[in-house]
């Protein structure tokens, strides 16, 4: 690390608060649903907040630590804060609810999909966020979801393609066996043709 990028990782080290990551959700969730989860669900970062590789505090620039207190310090919903080693999900937590509320609910992980609401749907499989948190599957990964809910809204969404396959195929299929039916028509009367010659 060049002494540039050392001086803010060993200002953030020192001003470290006893905790960033906060482990009572991902305990919940995998209590919750018996999904194996991470902290990638909220960080940028899969082993959490600390740390020294690309999305952990120690490797941020002095900008984003600009940018890691100001998102800090969100404690009202609606302050568009960008944590640089938090993800969208873990950004729109802070923002939807703010710090104040989101420390509280921290006691009751539980309560998080409420106070969420069901409106954001950050990777738009068509499952909502708070719903993808209680199943333990990823907010950010439109391929992760529950496999009948995923099944279920693909059908829903794709439901007027497949109508318009199953008509063209029909239609294929029923344009194929009149060509086909009219070349046997045009065979036979060939052969009768040729047989009224004779
Ligand atoms: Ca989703």
């Amino acid at each position: 690390m060049t002494p540039r990028r050392f001086l803010p990782a060993a200002i953030a080290f020192t001003l470290a608060l006893p905790a960033y990551g906060y482990p009572e959700f991902q305990q919940f969730v995998k209590k919750n649903s018996g999904r194996g989860t991470n902290c990638a669900m909220c960080h940028v970062h899969p082993d959490g907040p600390e740390g020294l590789k690309p999305g952990q505090i120690g490797s941020l620039s002095t900008e984003e630590l600009n940018q890691l207190n100001r998102a800090r310090a969100a404690f009202e919903p609606g302050q568009n804060a960008h944590n640089p080693i938090l993800n969208a999900f873990g950004d729109s937590i802070i923002n939807t609810l703010g710090k104040t509320k989101f420390l509280q609910i921290r006691l009751h992980p539980e309560e998080l999909p409420e106070a969420l609401g069901d409106t954001s749907d950050l990777d738009r499989d068509g499952i909502p966020d708070s719903k993808e948190y209680i199943a333990g599957t990823h907010p950010l990964d439109d391929s992760s979801g529950e496999p009948a809910s995923l099944f279920l809204i693909n059908l829903r969404r794709y439901a007027f393609h497949l109508v318009m396959m199953v008509v063209a195929t029909g239609a294929g299929l029923y344009g194929l066996n009149a060509m086909l039916h009219w070349f046997d028509l045009l065979m036979s009367s060939g052969r009768d043709k040729d047989a009224s010659e004779k």
